[in-house]
């Protein structure tokens, strides 16, 4: 099932195009073969991503048993080199173009340095073609994978992208990868960029240039690329069919903080209904555990995939990687678990969250994947009338059969109320109205259609660890509102949840009898007594 979306990295094969003549290349890929130990090999060369650093170090130590050298290189052998030269004889730093040719020659004469790193990123130009004839082909959804450009324009605080590569988008001539792209076997192929429209005057090129090839692809590309209709057009006419898109959170705050303000909260809707008309299908990745979620997240984020026909949702936990800027806050805020970096796997929780404990991270990550792969929200999701049904099918079976060997998971108790405590209270009756700084807003007469004012929104956020409920109230409040939060604050206080926090300063409007009632709760009292709105309105307020 998984070979159904699983395709291959580019890694060693662009490393064996690397090699020089004369030199015999063999590749092993553990993700679908065992490694042979006792093979008859002079140099060995490891890569791989930061979970699987404790892996890669025992395969070193199996060869090196046998004293054949090894090299490591690759994401994480880059971020921490010096903990890697402990488990192999050389580490390649960075990009292996430039310097690749000059280890093996140092290999032949015996005098192999510990470190090698280029002293620039490589020209993206006459880059040789990866060999893919090196792969197991039937091993693979695809050995079709192309690498169009490298690096990305954006700094995402946990992303290991631009730290690898610094603030640099480096893009192959346009000529060079279609030369590769017609060399390809079948008319299907993964661009592995990490954001294949970071710039978009190339990307529009590339595009046009696809179209006569008729060749269908996927890739990934940040959600930016929704706001150009026409670089989205000329993706779907040159054969785009699935685009992996970063949604990361559904909160604006979430996205502030690890800069990634560009994805615009109230334009997901939006954007993913543009994609979808280009019958495009969408993979949206989605991180948990960020510093504004609290226990609503999982189940708010699951029916968002829904409502929004998302095919293949991916849910993350939120994993610091070294070398990133969230890797160095979460150290330096000493909220790092461990550093068992087998289980920094997007999967497992290795930090202490802000809003949640551990356990109810975990158990919320493993409902949702769950969950979102049932066979009710997976018809959710994919019912509907477009193109490329069985794909959609095809591909959730096969997601499917990843979820369910994630553990058992739970729904965090309170996420039912949370859900409610968000759920907008709109306004009836406009009359009677006062607003904050003092004038009676029926007097201006106030329409109902005025967005800022016709609604009292709740934006609440739960701190398990405090058991402390903080609700940010924006809007107008009337008695009927003032009513339906009064209802809604008994429904949420229970054993969990043991306080509650109101924030009214971006209530612009109340109407006396809400006031009334607030207070009556007691609800415009500080715990000291003191009363929390200063109304200041014309005329006795009862
Ligand atoms: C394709 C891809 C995937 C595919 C992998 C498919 C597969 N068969 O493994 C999929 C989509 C499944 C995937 C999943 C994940 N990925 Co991924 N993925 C990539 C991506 C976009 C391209 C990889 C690639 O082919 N690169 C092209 C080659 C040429 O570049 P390279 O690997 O860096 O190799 C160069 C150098 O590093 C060096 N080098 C590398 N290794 C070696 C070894 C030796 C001996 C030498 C000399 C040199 C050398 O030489 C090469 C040429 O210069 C990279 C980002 C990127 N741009 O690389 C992320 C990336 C590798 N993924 C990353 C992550 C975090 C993940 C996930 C853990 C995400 C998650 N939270 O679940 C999962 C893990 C899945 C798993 N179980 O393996 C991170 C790794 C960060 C880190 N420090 O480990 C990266 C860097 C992206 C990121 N956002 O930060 N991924
Ligand atoms: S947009 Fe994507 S690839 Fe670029 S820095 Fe952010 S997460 Fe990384």
């Amino acid at each position: 099932m998984i070979k159904n979306i699983w395709f291959a990295r580019l890694t060693l094969t662009t490393l064996a195009a690397l090699t020089p003549p004369g030199v015999e290349v063999q590749i092993t890929d553990e993700n679908i073969e065992p490694v042979d130990f006792e093979e008859d090999v002079d140099l060995v060369g490891v890569t791989g991503m930061l979970m699987h650093a404790p892996r890669v170090y025992e395969i070193a130590q199996r060869f090196r048993e046998r004293k054949i050298p090894v090299v490591m290189g690759g994401p994480h052998a880059s971020s921490l080199p010096l903990e890697a030269k402990e488990h192999v004889d050389a580490v390649v730093i960075g990009e292996a173009e430039n310097v690749w040719e000059g280890l093996i020659e140092d290999f032949r004469k015996g005098c192999l340095k510990p470190f090698y790193q280029a002293e620039s990123f490589c020209s993206m130009e006459k880059l040789p073609f990866p060999r893919l004839e090196l792969l197991h082909k039937e091993a693979y959804m695809t050995i079709n994978c192309v690498q169009t450009t490298r690096g990305c324009p954006h700094q995402c605080d946990f992303c290991h992208v631009t730290h690898f590569f610094g603030k640099t988008y480096r893009c192959r001539p346009v000529d060079e990868v279609i030369e590769e792209v017609k060399r390809l076997e079948g008319d299907f192929l993964v661009f592995i960029d990490d954001n294949i429209t970071g710039n978009r005057r190339y990307a529009k090129e590339l595009f046009t240039r696809l179209k006569p090839l008729k060749k269908k692809w996927a890739s990934q590309a940040s959600m930016t690329l929704t706001r150009d209709p026409e670089l989205l057009k000329l993706a779907a006419e040159s054969g785009c069919v699935s685009l992996f898109i970063g949604v990361e959170s559904l909160s604006s705050e979430n996205l502030k903080d690890v800069n990634k303000s560009f994805n615009q909260v109230h334009q997901f809707e939006e954007a993913m209904k543009a994609v979808h008309d280009h019958d495009i299908l969408i993979v949206a990745g989605f991180i948990f555990g960020l510093d504004h979620d609290d226990e609503g997240v999982f189940e708010r984020t699951l029916r968002f995939c829904e409502r929004n026909r998302i095919e293949l949702p991916s849910f993350f936990i939120l994993t610091p990687l070294p070398g990133t800027a969230l890797f160095q806050r979460m150290e330096l805020e000493g909220r790092l678990l461990h550093k068992d970096w087998g289980q920094y796997n997007g999967a497992t929780v290795v930090f202490k969250p802000r809003l949640m404990t551990e356990e109810t991270l975990q158990r919320g990550f493993n409902w949702a994947c769950k969950e979102g792969y049932s066979w009710g929200s997976i018809f959710k999701r994919v019912c509907h009338p477009q193109q490329r049904f069985f794909t959609r099918v095809l591909s959730n079976i096969a997601y499917r059969s990843i979820a369910q060997r994630t553990p058992e998971g739970y729904l965090p108790s309170l996420s039912r109320i949370l859900q409610r405590m968000n759920d907008t209270i709109p306004l009836q009756n406009t009359r009677d109205l006062i607003q904050r700084v003092g004038e009676k807003i029926a007097e201006k007469k106030l329409r109902i259609g005025q967005k800022a004012t016709d609604t009292l929104k709740l934006y609440s956020i739960y701190n398990e660890r405090f058991k402390t409920l903080f609700v940010r109230l924006e809007g107008s409040m009337d008695r009927e509102g003032a009513r339906e939060l009064v209802e809604r604050l008994k429904g949420v206080l229970n054993v969990k949840i043991q306080k509650v926090i109101l924030d009214f300063k971006d209530v612009g409007a109340f109407s006396s009898e809400a006031i009334a009632l607030l207070s009556r709760k007691g609800l415009l009292q500080t715990e000291e007594g003191k009363l929390l709105i200063a109304m200041n309105p014309p005329g006795r307020m009862s």
